[in-house]
This record gives structure tokens, C-alpha cells and sequence, in this order.
């Protein structure tokens, strides 16, 4: 599948600190760098075949879910491969809202530290805490598979209890995490937050959780997905302000690479 890239500069709903609106270009300058070559692991060019619809304009809209939603719905009925760049995770309900529109309901594979399950955080229920309940509560995805998840609290768990997640713990070990993803069938989208690595890997996020998986483990989890399944992907929380030497921008387009590869599979 030709893949396609979209930039969502959106982080007004992140709770902590803001700087993931700026990750879609430094994500791109990393996938361009001479610093490396343009194959994935596959030994197939993935950067150049990649068509680049540029960045969504959301400086001056009113309802920006709304507009993500739309933008992301152009690119995905074009067919093809979407693979979107946050923003921080408040981007991924209007992603898959835009997926479901087309591909109908979704498997979704989420890569995180965090759960994302909050019925609301600081009141706000559209905070980059609450994706996926609000994508469940939608009847977005009939399933929900997380991995990497090493900061699940009583009300997370309770949530993923009422909407029936499939939660594997980080301290479930690797292993665990791979036999899921190999059970996965598509329409399948992978949402994938760069904090799943350990922050030693990823210095530039907002929400560093040690502990996390090594890069080497998370395109071996991408590598495991079923041929054919994959139809779109987003990969969120990159905060350039925090990176060092662009290493978590480079992480980031390792794996959009990566995304790239599997969606040839
Ligand atoms: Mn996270």
C-alpha cells in the first residue's frame, strides 16, 4: 500500500507541557536526514515512496477535532497507507473516527506507557489522557490491545475492565507482548506513543515513564503484525522542545520506516 503521511500539529490538550504541535516537521527533517538512507529493514526505499500530504492548517479553526477529522478523512479515502504524525494523543479520536468512516469498525493496536483510558483528566474529557475511552465509548474499535503499559491506576483499570481491554503490562514481559500482537486481524491501526520506549531511548516526550521497551523491541512488535492486516497509523507525543540531538525525532522516523515496511507486507 502506497503510504501516505499527514502531519496533526495539535497538542492544546496535553496536561503537563505542550511542544508535540511541533513534531510533525522534525519528524520529516529525521526522515530526510543524510544522516541515514531511506531503506526500512526490508531493504525496500520506504522514505521515497512515501507521498507526503503536507501538515493539517489548524492555527485558525474553531473546532480542530472536527477539522483533523476531515483532513484525515481526504487522506484516507485515497487509499493507501495513512500514517499520521501528532500532535499529542487528543489527535487520535478524530484519526480513527476518520478510519472507521471508511474501513469500518477497527482493531487497534496501542503502543504506550500509559493506558489513555481516563473517563476525564483536570475535567477535561478530550485531554491526550482519554483517547481510547472516548474512541470505545464511540464504538470505534471492536477491539483494544495495549502493550507497554507500565502505569495502569484503579479508575484506568476499572475502564479497561467496562470496555473490555486487552491490556499486556509491561512487567507481563516482551514475549507476551509479541504473542498479542500476532493475534491481531485487520482492519487493524496502530497507535503508537514514542513514550512505549524507555525514556533513555526517547528523551524528547513530555511523560517519561522508565521501564519501557527498546526500540529494537517495538519494530520486532511492528514486525509481528499479521501481513495484511495494517491499514493506518499514528505515531504521537513526540515534544522536539525536550529532544536531545533530534535522537527521539530519529526513533520516530525509524519507525514511521518501519510502518512503512509492514504496510508492504
Ligand atoms: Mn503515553
Amino acid at each position: 500500500m502506497r503510504p501516505l503521511l499527514l502531519g496533526v500539529p495539535w497538542d492544546a490538550h496535553s496536561s503537563f507541557a505542550r511542544g508535540p504541535a511541533l513534531a510533525p516537521p522534525a519528524i520529516r527533517a529525521a526522515l530526510h536526514s543524510p544522516s541515514s538512507n531511506s531503506a526500512a529493514e526490508d531493504e525496500q526505499d520506504a522514505v521515497g515512496v512515501i507521498e507526503d500530504r503536507g501538515d493539517l492548517a489548524l492555527h485558525d479553526v474553531t473546532d480542530v477535532a472536527a477539522a483533523i477529522e476531515a483532513g484525515a478523512g481526504e487522506v484516507v479515502a485515497a487509499g493507501g497507507l495513512p500514517i499520521f504524525l501528532g500532535g499529542d494523543h487528543a489527535v487520535t479520536p478524530p484519526l480513527v473516527r476518520a478510519m472507521h468512516a471508511q474501513h469500518g469498525p477497527l482493531t487497534i493496536l496501542h503502543i504506550d506507557a500509559h493506558p489513555d483510558l481516563y473517563d476525564e483528566l483536570d475535567g477535561n474529557r478530550a485531554s491526550h489522557a482519554c483517547p481510547f475511552a472516548r474512541i470505545l465509548e464511540a464504538g470505534l474499535a471492536t477491539r483494544l490491545v495495549q502493550v507497554g503499559i507500565r502505569t495502569m491506576n484503579a479508575h484506568q483499570r476499572a475502564q479497561a475492565t467496562r470496555f473490555g481491554v486487552e491490556t499486556i503490562p509491561m512487567h507481563a514481559g516482551f514475549a507476551a507482548a509479541l504473542a498479542a500482537v500476532r493475534t491481531l486481524a485487520g482492519p487493524l491501526y496502530v497507535s503508537l506513543d514514542l513514550d512505549a520506549m524507555d525514556p533513555s531511548a526517547v528523551p524528547g516526550i513530555n511523560h517519561p515513564e522508565p521501564g519501557g521497551f527498546t526500540v529494537r523491541e517495538v519494530i520486532s512488535l511492528l514486525g509481528a503484525i499479521p501481513p495484511r492486516a495494517l491499514r493506518g497509523a499514528d505515531v504521537v507525543e513526540l515534544n522536539p522542545l525536550h529532544d536531545w540531538r533530534d535522537f527521539t525525532a530519529r526513533v520516530a522516523a525509524k519507525l514511521v520506516k518501519e510502518l512503512v515496511r509492514v504496510g508492504r507486507a
